[in-house]
């Protein structure tokens, strides 16, 4: 058994024992209202489901297990992963043991290849991405499981199937990458590298430090945000019903390629590079300010900025703006998104709508991959994919672990609603 595995078997049985007697003695505990407001709101700040993974809390940001995500720039993903799942950061020995029982699952099955090349040429990179997630289902350990296995062996079958998907991902989105913008060969995993070193490796890139590094923060800063975004939630609903990982992460990476969830990161380098080229470099602030106001008038929204649940800057956009002042200062995407944040809160602020006018997460990736060699910036959502699996994975083995019941909040009529207040 992986010392992983071992940790979450020695954790679960008093973790069932520990909600089931909160259940049992406060079931009944009010912990949120729903106005009609929210409900034809997305459910905005209603209190409706669990998530222990991370918080986000509308001042601070994101903290994972307790610890906020700017104390943990300089951690390995993997370290983040284990940590997502038992709430620790793992000793020299567990992480060597996650790290080599990722790695030992990297080959990425043939069909997947063959799936991917009869996709149209124009595929965008997610759906490519989620397709070779979602035809490796046949594969899953939790759906061949499924007829035979107690209710409490759920979730070592999804922890397998989790494990498998780790492993496989960075090579299935370095192979969509190559494939997509005919970078030549698949390059082959090497087990040598950590996770995020090796996703450099397979995707082509020049394997210097600064990069690998890069590739870390990235991945470690888009791993979580707590249940409620729409990939968590999707993922979580779709769990519930007992579909298996491979269902349920490919069900949840399709609403993270939305515009306004995690395509927003490529929105908002595309919005960088049609200011850089408009002005044949790095706008003044008077010219950004007048194509932000540009994009306003339009009905459009500004990309990486505003936030559903954040009211101050996202720790995870200055971690991104800290590692660029550091390592590429001068680069003119770098300085246009970091001009942007000196003029678009001024410029949402006087807008008056978005309650939150500051950076979110993609408002700062973008410049730093393209600087870095990925200039194909509708990818940029394939990378934020491989990353959150992480945090809808272990979602999904604790959900599995804690049984969990299947989704089915009450929806209501207009027709009803209108009866309620009289209207
Ligand atoms: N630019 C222009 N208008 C904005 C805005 C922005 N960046 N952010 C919010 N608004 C507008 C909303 O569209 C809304 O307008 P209407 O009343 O006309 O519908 C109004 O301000 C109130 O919205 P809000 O309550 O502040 O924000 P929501 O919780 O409804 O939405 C969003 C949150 C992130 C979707 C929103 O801020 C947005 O569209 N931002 C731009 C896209 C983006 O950066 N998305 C990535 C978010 C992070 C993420 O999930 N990454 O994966």
């Amino acid at each position: 058994m992986s010392l992983l595995k071992e940790k979450l078997a020695q954790q679960i049985p008093g973790l069932r024992e520990d909600i089931k007697k909160l259940v049992k003695e406060h079931g009944d505990y009010k912990i949120s209202d729903v106005s009609v407001k929210q409900a034809y709101g997305g459910m905005r700040g209603v209190k409706g489901m669990i998530c222990d993974t991370s918080v986000v809390e509308p001042d601070k940001g994101l903290i994972i297990r307790g610890t906020p995500i700017l104390e943990m720039t300089d951690w390995l993903p993997e370290e983040i992963f284990f940590l997502l799942l038992t709430g620790d950061r793992p000793s020299a020995e567990e992480l060597k043991s996650l790290q080599e029982d990722i790695s030992s699952r990297s080959e990425v099955p043939a069909y997947v290849w063959d799936v991917l090349a009869a996709m149209p040429k124009d595929s965008h990179p997610m759906a490519m991405l989620d397709t070779g997630i979602l035809v490796m289902q046949h594969e899953s350990e939790f759906a061949r499981r499924y007829s035979e296995m107690a209710k409490t062996e759920y979730w070592e079958a999804a922890l397998e199937d989790a494990l498998s998907i780790l492993g496989r991902i960075p090579g299935i989105a370095a192979g969509v990458y190559r494939m997509r913008y005919d970078k030549g060969e698949r390059i082959p995993s090497d087990a040598s590298l950590d996770w995020a070193a090796n996703y450099v490796h397979m995707l082509g890139l020049n394997e210097t430090e600064d990069c690998r590094d890069m590739m870390r923060l990235y991945l470690v800063l888009h791993s979580d945000h707590e249940g409620g975004n729409v990939s968590a939630n999707t993922c979580h609903t779709v769990g519930s019903a007992l579909s298996d990982p491979y269902y349920a992460v490919s069900a949840g990476l399709n609403g993270l390629a939305g515009p306004l969830h995690g395509l927003a990161n490529q929105e908002c380098l595309g919005f960088v590079i049609k200011v850089t080229e408009r002005f044949g470099g790095v706008p003044t602030e008077k010219e950004l300010t007048d194509m932000c106001w540009e994009l306003l008038n339009a009905g459009q929204v500004v990309p990486g900025y505003g936030h559903a649940v954040l009211r101050v800057v996202d720790p995870r956009f200055t971690a991104f703006n800290e590692f660029g002042k550091k390592h590429c200062a001068d680069d003119v995407m770098f300085k246009t998104v970091d001009l942007l944040f000196q003029v678009a809160p001024k410029v949402l602020k006087e807008h008056g709508k978005a309650k939150n006018p500051w950076p979110n997460v993609d408002a700062g990736s973008g410049a730093l991959l393209y600087h870095y060699g990925i200039t194909e910036f509708p990818y940029y959502t394939v990378l934020f994919s491989v990353s959150r699996a992480m945090g809808m994975l272990s979602q999904l083995v604790i959900n599995r672990a804690l049984g969990t019941a299947i989704t089915r909040p009450k929806s209501v009529s207009t027709e009803w609603i209108k009866q309620q207040v009289g209207a």
